[in-house]
């Protein structure tokens, strides 16, 4: 398998003013501001846990900004995408508004999953996000399924001309999951087009990739070992990510086939909100901390003259207004009422359990109670 190679002028001439892609200066300008919104949206959910606003677990996404608006940018918004649970900044990259990422931290009605998933459990169903998943590797059989759902559908319904990809993001740790294996094998034995990105930020929780994972300096070659093609991509870069991603996704696009992204990047913050990084060095932060992704695009834009300073001045200020926004509404939306808690939790898609083998844990038959389905038929809990 060819591996795809990073963006070449990404990684040399240094001093000499990047390449840009062939796109309106407009796309690239809004692709600085996606950026700059999932830092302020990170750091003002920081501030909202720490004021117990946001309760749980919250995992943020600061340094991480440039995979999920590169990849999501390579493809179509009609390519499914499932992620773990470090999942804020997949879900504004994909277009879920803030009001509705917000509340769902916040955990009010006004969330996208009316407040009842919390930070791990973004979903969108209009933009194609699938989740927002706790359980760690969890998501890569869902985005090989539904990638196998696309591709089906697609070649019985459409003669194969939709031909979408679905990437499937999951974390370096996830990577030794056992069901991740089976999943690359039948993603390699069945041609499915999923892209498995792994987002290798060094560490599992508190955990150095090589403390915990074979092969660390090479993850390709767990999915070379199922036929998968592979990229090594730097995830500190978001043209490199667009370039390289884009391809590979046109290419699993049009061979039907799966691929395998070691993606590097670097996460700023702790595992989570309760994580004091005593694992490693200041000095090991700042030195990522300064290969910024959204300091590095800025100094591209500006040395093509696509933004000045102004321009950047403009974004971080209506980044700063539209997260204000999304809290003020995150405040002022309700808590899910109580009369909701069995709501949204099976869907009976076949009406009404008419069986006579009820399973226990519903209670059984002779204890049937009803509960309210989201398209407001009854159903049984
Ligand atoms: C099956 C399972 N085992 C353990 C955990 C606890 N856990 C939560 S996150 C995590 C580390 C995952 O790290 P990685 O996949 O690298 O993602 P990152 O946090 O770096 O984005 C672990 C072990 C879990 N959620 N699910
Ligand atoms: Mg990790």
């Amino acid at each position: 398998m060819t591996t795809v190679q990073s963006h070449s002028s990404t990684q040399s001439n240094a001093g000499a003013p990047r390449r840009l892609p062939n796109l309106p200066p407009a796309t690239l300008t809004k692709w600085l501001r996606d950026m700059h919104l999932i830092r302020e949206f990170e750091v003002r959910c920081i501030q909202s846990y720490q004021e117990k606003k946001i309760g749980g677990f919250c995992h943020v996404y600061i340094g991480q900004e440039a995979v999920a608006v590169g990849c999501t940018q390579a493809v179509t918004p009609a390519d499914p995408i499932v992620t773990a649970y470090r999942d804020h900044g997949h879900a504004l990259a994909r277009g879920m508004t803030s009001r509705a990422c917000m509340a769902e931290m916040f955990g009010k009605v006004g969330g996208c999953a009316k407040g009842k998933g919390g930070s791990m459990h973004m979903f969108d169903r209009p933009n194609n996000l699938y989740g927002g998943h706790g359980i760690v590797g969890a998501q890569t059989p869902l985005g090989t399924g539904l990638a196998f759902a696309t591709k089906y559908e697609d070649e019985v319904v459409n003669g194969g001309k939709n031909r979408r990809v679905t990437l499937c993001f999951l974390g370096d740790g996830a990577v030794n999951q056992g069901a991740f294996y089976e999943t690359m094998n039948l993603a390699g034995l069945f041609d499915i087009p999923v892209i498995f990105i792994v987002e290798n930020n060094g560490y599992s929780m508190g955990t150095a990739i090589n403390r915990g994972t074979t092969m660390s300096h090479d993850l390709t070659i767990k999915g070379r070992a199922h036929g998968l093609k592979e990229a090594t991509i730097d995830g500190m870069d978001v043209l490199s990510v667009y370039h390289d991603m884009h391809a590979l996704a046109e290419w699993c696009r049009e061979n039907s086939r799966p691929a395998f992204v070691d993606m590097k990047c670097y996460r700023y913050k702790g595992h989570s909100m309760s994580d004091p990084r005593k694992y490693r060095t200041r000095e090991e932060e700042e030195r990522h901390e300064s290969n910024d992704p959204i300091g590095k695009f800025e100094r591209a834009l500006l040395d093509h003259g696509v933004i000045t300073d102004a321009t950047i001045k403009e974004i971080m200020a209506s980044c700063r207004e539209e997260v204000r926004d999304s809290i003020q509404f995150s405040n002022e939306s309700p808590e899910p009422p109580l009369s909701d808690l069995y709501t949204d939790v099976f869907v009976e898609p076949w009406g009404r359990f008419t069986g006579s083998s009820q399973p226990e844990f519903t209670g059984g038959a002779s204890n049937v109670c009803s509960f309210r389905a989201t398209d407001g038929k009854e159903g049984l809990v």
